[in-house]
């Protein structure tokens, strides 16, 4: 007669919804910035996949390589370390994800709890072992340039120009730091609210270069408080860009729409996939059961 203890257990499903609302539970924090993490776990979700390229099939979120050197100390990760550590006690407390699965759940998590729309979420992303998996430098855009460099990035991952603007559209959320990127301050007055005031701010506003001795960046003419990076400039710049910035501008709802589907996008870059995957929808925090 087996005894209680050796009957083999069934491998246990693991309830991500109850990590989606530890993760919830973490967002707010008075010592952080604009007194939300959330911001800062979307850059962090999105920059652990945006390393994705699509010939090579290399890069993406599969893996969690950021938490290796030199993947962890390049230029456009920087700050984002904060981001890891506030995200491991939800790691210990449920070993059972692994970091690849946390990260792109914490974007999840951090964009719907901020107002935003619901994203399609699907697990089994597997932590790599080892450094010489990280993604080389360089796959991440800079702000600093113009419309070429954002499509040669956005087109290597296999995003087009509606997808492009719809994902930074992002930059409703948080503020740069100059301990980090450079650059200062936020692109909205509401930066721990998703909506698409990127794109009402963007076109609404009169810019005008920051006089600095930092980076060249945008404040706007009346307050001086919000900013613009070159590269947000060229969305409006550019005549194929500028068409999705003044449809989003005006109709939050199909922002909404293109940004969830192409934000889960982003999150399946590179992750072997049969099709068969169950999909999970988080219901927000703020959802009566
Ligand atoms: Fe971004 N971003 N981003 N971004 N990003 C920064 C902050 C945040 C660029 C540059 C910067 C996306 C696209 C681009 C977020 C989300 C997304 C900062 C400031 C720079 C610089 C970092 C700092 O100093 O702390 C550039 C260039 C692009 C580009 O497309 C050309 C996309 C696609 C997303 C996304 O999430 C889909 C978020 C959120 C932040 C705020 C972070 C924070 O801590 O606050």
């Amino acid at each position: 007669i087996l005894e209680k203890t050796q009957v083999p257990l069934k491998p246990k499903t693991i309830d991500y919804q109850k990590i989606y609302n530890q993760i919830a539970d973490i967002l707010e924090d008075n010592d952080w910035d604009d007194g939300s993490n959330g911001p800062v776990f979307v850059r962090l979700a999105w920059h652990a996949a945006g390393t994705y390229d699509k010939v090579s099939k290399t890069g993406g979120s599969n893996g969690a390589t950021m938490r290796f050197s030199p993947e962890s100390d390049h230029g456009a990760n920087a700050g984002l370390k904060f981001a890891r550590d506030k995200l491991e006690p939800i790691k210990q407390k449920n070993p059972e994800i692994s970091y690849s699965d946390l990260w792109s759940l914490a974007g999840v998590t951090a964009i719907q709890e901020m107002g935003g729309p619901t994203i399609p979420w699907i697990p089994g992303r597997k932590d790599a072992d080892a450094a010489t998996a990280c993604s080389p430098d360089g796959r991440l855009p800079d702000a600093t340039k113009g419309p070429s460099h954002i499509r040669d990035i956005f087109y290597r991952m296999g995003f087009d120009d509606r997808e492009i603007v719809a994902l930074v559209g992002a930059h409703a959320l948080g503020r740069c730091h100059p301990d980090r990127s450079g650059f200062d301050g936020p692109w909205t007055a509401s930066p721990t609210m998703f909506t698409n005031s990127f794109f009402t701010e963007l076109l609404g506003r009169k810019w005008v270069e920051k006089k600095w001795k930092g980076p060249k960046q945008y404040i706007d003419k009346e307050t001086g408080e919000l900013m613009m990076l070159p590269a947000d400039m060229a969305l409006m710049q550019d005549k194929n860009f500028r068409p999705w910035v003044e449809k989003y501008a005006k109709d939050d709802e199909l922002f909404f729409k293109d940004f969830a589907a192409a934000f889960h996008k982003l999150l399946e870059l590179g992750i072997p996939r049969t099709g068969e995957e169950k999909v999970y929808h988080f219901k927000k925090t703020d959802e009566s059961s």
